[in-house]
């Protein structure tokens, strides 16, 4: 490993602080709770664990035994994915990484992990790696099976977003069939945000990855208000969902945010550009600031026949590799083409940018590093607890660690069936922005002053040390939907 920076070695001794409940896990057991039933559909297809129960972590007398637990990363990395592994670390398991995403599992390739003191709230999941490899043929289930017996692991700790928790779904049911004694447990992992339910308030690595874009976004709005010169069209990451954009919209008050749920026609979404540079040129304003979200194409049906054009291959899961398409440059070109043909005579001087892939591997957030130590060790108690085919879920995370509720429900309770590549397939349906929830609708009444008038806000870097309001807030949609009602007024 390369020399650690200074602020490196400060974070490897930042200690979460943890609800009561984690502290001595000799002293908590899980209890049945009341939860939704699944889906009548996913019945026949997961036979074995379609009335499992969802538990709720109380005080009370808790098993003491060694476990082995295998852990693995899937999909696009998020901050705090590391905390998740030494927490499972900390409770004495001993801790089998796969390596390089599920292929690890299927094709055996591991190292059992005996040292995790350099990946203390560290960014990134290059302790074991990760890849996008899903699980669904014969051969591969029977290979993860054989891996999993072979290592005689009491339990797997799939770390991923919504197609990684339907896989680990999937595992689950067929471990339970093979009469094999491995269990399966999920930790919602993206920074999309879109792998949100009633049990499950956010994803971890949304809150980092915000951060980090809207100290990018609030560094650019000051230098167009500094220079006055350009327009900076900013595509954010998010393959379906707006969440981004939202969250970082109600961070550094844009210009303009595009949030494709609006489901708003290609014209519409144009003309208001094109208006936004009239209105602005005309209050002698050459410059501004717009956010795109990268999954935009899915809903603008234009800009996905352009996309198609490109002809881009789709993920293992059936997903459209959107960070691959220049939405931002196919949005500028039809706003230069529609300002020429109005006939305008003001400057429209462009920069376009893309943050993605800047705020996955970033340093987690005291938000993230806390909440990922919550999971990993939440997860290792329901693998003690024997639960399988259950999700890691945390809530009231906008309050101090001490309120959050720590509770194993069924991740078939949040699958529904979608067509994926032509084909039914049983899948946790993706958490888009809500346009009737709280977030939405405060965005929505600031946002029209936010267009010509410069209502920027500069969050500044990700703070680590200090006071807690600027240190350990959880993300705004988390905050928000915790509020009994949308606020409307500003609060600057
Ligand atoms: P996950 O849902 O797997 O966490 O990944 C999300 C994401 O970061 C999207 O925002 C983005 O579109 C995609 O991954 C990029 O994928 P890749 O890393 O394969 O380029």
């Amino acid at each position: 490993m390369n020399d650690l920076s200074l602020l490196q070695k400060k974070r490897l001794k930042y200690k979460p602080t943890l609800p009561k409940l984690l502290i001595d896990l000799e002293k908590v057991q899980f209890r049945k709770i009341d939860s939704k039933s699944p889906l009548k559909d996913l019945e026949n297809l997961f036979p074995n664990t379609f009335s499992l129960p969802a538990y709720e972590l109380v005080s009370g007398q808790g098993t003491h035994k060694p476990l082995k637990i295998g852990v693995v990363f899937s999909g696009g990395t998020a901050a705090g994915g590391h905390n998740v592994i030494c927490a499972i670390f900390d409770t004495g398991a001993k801790v089998i990484g796969f390596l390089n995403g599920p292929s690890g599992i299927v094709e055996n390739q591991s190292r059992e992990i005996k040292d995790v003191s350099l990946y203390r709230n560290q960014g990134g999941f290059d302790l074991i790696g990760t890849g996008r490899t899903k699980i669904e043929t014969e051969e591969q289930f029977a290979a993860s099976l054989k891996t999993v017996t072979e290592h005689k692991l009491d339990g797997l700790v799939i770390i991923g977003g919504d197609d990684s928790n339907t896989n680990a779904a999937l595992l689950a049911e067929y471990f339970l069939k093979a009469g094999c004694t491995t269990k399966v447990v999920g930790i919602p992992k993206t920074i999309d945000g879109d792998l949100r339910t009633d049990e499950i308030e956010i994803s971890f690595g949304f809150d980092s990855a915000c951060k980090t874009y809207a100290e990018l976004i609030g560094n650019i709005e000051r230098d167009a208000l500094s220079t006055k010169k350009y327009y900076h069209f900013i595509k954010l990451m998010g393959r379906s969902a707006s969440n981004i954009v939202l969250e970082c919209a109600l961070a550094t008050r844009p210009n303009l945010a595009l949030i494709s749920e609006e489901k708003r026609g290609l014209d519409g979404i144009i003309e208001e550009i094109v208006n936004l540079v009239i209105e602005r040129n005309a209050a002698g304003k050459d410059y501004g600031v717009i956010l795109i979200p990268e999954g935009l194409i899915e809903f603008v049906p234009e800009l996905n026949e352009m996309a198609k054009e490109l002809n881009l291959e789709k993920d293992p899961h059936g997903n459209v590799q959107v960070s691959k398409i220049q939405t931002e440059k196919m949005i500028i070109d039809l706003v230069e083409k529609e300002l020429a043909k109005k006939n305008f005579k003001g400057k429209f001087n462009v920069q376009g940018h893309f943050f993605g892939y800047e705020g996955r591997s970033c340093m987690p957030t005291n938000f993230d590093a806390t909440y990922c130590y919550a999971l990993g060790t939440l997860a290792a108690l329901c693998i003690r607890e024997e639960l399988t085919g259950v999700i890691c879920s945390i809530q009231n995370l906008s309050k101090d660690p001490e309120s959050w509720t720590l509770k194993a429900v069924p991740i078939i309770q949040l699958m529904h069936i979608e067509t994926r590549l032509g084909k039914q397939k049983p899948v946790i349906q993706k958490a888009l922005v809500d346009v009737n929830g709280t977030s939405f609708i405060y965005f929505a009444a600031q946002r029209k002053r936010w267009q010509i008038e410069d209502q920027y806000c500069y969050p500044g870097p990700i703070q680590y040390f200090g006071d807690p309001d600027l240190c350990d807030l959880a993300p705004q949609i988390v905050t928000d939907i915790q509020k009994p009602h949308a606020s409307t007024s500003d609060s600057s």
